[in-house]
């Protein structure tokens, strides 16, 4: 006798229902959006993400956004998410708010480095406005990148620089080496949940 093959219907992925949930990484340009996409895409499960998708320019700049999806199956529904990294080009505004469109969180990627705190609270602001005017209550979590670099800022001196509220968790992380990046993505994705849940 022989068993059946499992498929993914079988598994429940297109017999429960479906519920979606679109994540943005929004930060200044080269902050490490693509990068951090790239580490979760290596450490999530492959039978549960799609293929990395990327459109950058020839200087690897993000020119449009990044994509990656990954889904949870839980007993009675399934739920996918969908991870769009923004591009970070200061003249493409429109496109970031466009590709912004209704999120469900945002993982704001702050660049640590002193010399780019201007650079960093200008796309906070930037998104801030762009949230407030979507009138939704969004999750945000901020990841003050690149804590591999010497002098870089700390999580509570980039906290300040933006002058979030306390509400808002800032974690420090280096997505160049992987560290600290899934714990502020769960964390990330925990306060999505819970919003979406309440919702
Ligand atoms: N030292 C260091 N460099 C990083 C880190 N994350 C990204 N980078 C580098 O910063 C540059 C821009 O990263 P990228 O992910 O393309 O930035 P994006 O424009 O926000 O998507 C690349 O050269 C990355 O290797 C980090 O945690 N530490
Ligand atoms: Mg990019």
């Amino acid at each position: 006798m022989t068993t059946p093959d499992t498929t993914e219907a079988e598994d429940g992925l297109f017999t429960k229902p479906i519920k979606q949930i679109k994540l943005i990484f929004w930060g200044p340009g080269a902050s490490g959006k693509t990068t951090t996409l790239r580490h979760l895409s290596k450490s999530l499960h492959p039978l549960l993400c799609s293929n990395r998708i990327e459109i950058s320019t020839s200087e690897d700049h993000t020119l449009l956004s990044d994509y990656l999806a990954f889904h949870i199956p839980l007993h009675t529904s399934t739920i996918i998410f969908h991870i769009v990294a923004t591009t970070g080009q200061r003249r493409l505004l429109a496109t970031r708010e466009q590709i912004a469109n209704g999120a469900d969180g945002v993982l704001f990627v702050a660049d640590s480095q002193p010399h780019l705190a201007e650079e960093n609270r200008r796309s906070y602001e930037e998104l801030c406005a762009y949230l407030e005017a979507t009138n939704r209550s969004t999750p945000v979590v901020i990841m003050a990148n690149k804590q591999d670099l010497p002098d870089c800022l700390d999580p509570s001196m980039v906290r300040r620089h933006l002058n979030a509220p306390p509400e808002i968790p800032v974690f420090g992380a280096s997505a160049l080496h992987g560290t600290a990046v899934q714990q502020v993505f769960q964390r990330f994705v925990r306060d999505v949940l819970v919003q979406f849940v309440a919702l």
